[in-house]
């Protein structure tokens, strides 16, 4: 994703209210700042970048329905989130885009932070595809985590298509022909779901 993209997206998002997240969730460790829009895009990039991530996996053997879409902000020099997998009601894929910053971001055998079967350093513009619940036909959700940024924060994107939502779509055309649709944040501050996205 081109540098200019990724400046736009953060600068649409503007004041929208992020949230502290949890240090503890469960069996993994965070320390992350969040922000969860869900359809119809308010932001033009957003709603364009949706559409362009749903275009590509249309040609693929899992179209993806993208209804959830998460900022995740780790601060240096302690940001990060501990291995974990993706919660299950998450369909095919997740596609994760580096926006802003540079962390190492690992693939894991298992939730030991030792296990490591692939590690590299996300840069911006990185785009990460994560294997989410019976991709394929394939189980087998992606053991994830993401280390500290080496300097400022590191930013990402993920989107994720949620069977638990509605298959609405947050296309650009939809977006474009519907400009009074409702704010991101009323629709981010929905009873759905204060939860993690991981488990
Ligand atoms: O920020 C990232 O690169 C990945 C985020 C993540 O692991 C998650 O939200 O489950």
């Amino acid at each position: 994703m081109p540098g200019p993209i990724c400046r736009r997206l953060l600068q649409e998002l503007g004041p929208l209210p992020w949230e502290e997240l949890p240090v503890n969730a469960g069996l993994v460790r965070q320390i992350a700042r969040r922000l969860v829009l869900y359809p119809p895009w308010a932001a033009p990039t957003l709603a364009t970048l949706a559409g362009l991530v749903e275009a590509a996996a249309a040609a693929t053997v899992h179209p993806l329905t993208v209804n959830e879409a998460t900022f995740m902000a780790y601060d240096w020099p302690d940001g990060g989130i501990s291995p974990h997998r993706d919660r299950a009601r998450y369909r095919g894929a997740v596609i994760v885009f580096t926006v802003e910053g540079t962390a190492p971001f690992r693939i894991h055998h298992s939730r030991d932070i030792e296990g490591v079967v692939e590690s590299w350093l996300t840069t911006p513009g990185d785009m990460v595809v994560l294997r989410a619940a019976a991709a394929g036909g394939v189980e087998g959700r992606a053991v994830h985590s993401v280390g500290p940024p080496l300097r400022g924060a590191r930013v990402s994107l993920s989107f994720r298509d949620d069977s638990t939502r509605e298959r609405s779509t947050g296309s650009p055309a939809s977006a474009a022909r519907a400009p009074s649709q409702p704010d991101p944040i009323a629709t981010s501050t929905t009873p759905h779901r204060p939860q993690p996205a991981s488990a």
